[in-house]
């Protein structure tokens, strides 16, 4: 296939987390080791929950080595985000690698987040601003993707999809 010359197409998607300490509104799950405090979760997913699996396949979370089973690889369903539950009691970098449709001919990329179980910031005012009404503390940033120069095929899906 041949490129789509002078061209650039951006995507706009979220890559975050939410974390949640247990209480009597967030119990810990049956089976969660003593020292755990949190439940929360990572994701990938569209701007308001736009669909993005159309140009993106899957998704691996690698979190901390000291996880069962570090290694997640997200399959996407259409409409869905990729999403990875756990509960733990730490903070720690999580690698993001993405993985395009085939169509694309795109090589993964590889991304970091860092889970925040904690409200953090210089001041009062933006430790608040990471918690939202129920308690959850978010960490979410707004990511753009750029395709540059995409293969003809993968330009008529992005443009069309
Ligand atoms: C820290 N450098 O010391 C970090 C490491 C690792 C946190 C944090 C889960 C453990 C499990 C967990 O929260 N690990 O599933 O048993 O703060």
């Amino acid at each position: 296939g041949k490129r789509v010359k002078l061209t650039q197409i951006r995507r706009p998607f979220v890559i975050g987390s939410t974390a949640l300490p247990f209480s009597d509104s967030n119990p810990r799950p049956p089976g969660t080791p003593d020292n755990h405090t949190h439940s929360w979760q990572v994701f990938v997913r569209g701007m308001e929950d736009t669909d993005i699996t159309y140009w993106l396949r899957r998704v691996q979370f690698k979190l901390h080595e000291s996880i069962p089973n570090y290694v997640r690889m997200v399959e996407g369903e259409p409409g869905k985000p990729f999403v990875v539950n756990e509960t733990g009691w730490g903070e720690f970098d999580i690698t993001v690698k993405l993985y395009y449709i085939n169509d694309s001919g795109e090589k993964p990329q590889t991304l970091y987040h860092y889970l925040r179980l904690h409200p953090y910031g210089r001041t009062e005012e933006e430790k608040q601003a990471m918690v939202a009404a129920n308690g959850e503390v978010r960490a979410w940033s707004y990511e753009e993707q750029l395709f540059n120069e995409p293969y003809e095929a993968f330009y008529q899906i992005l443009t069309t999809g």
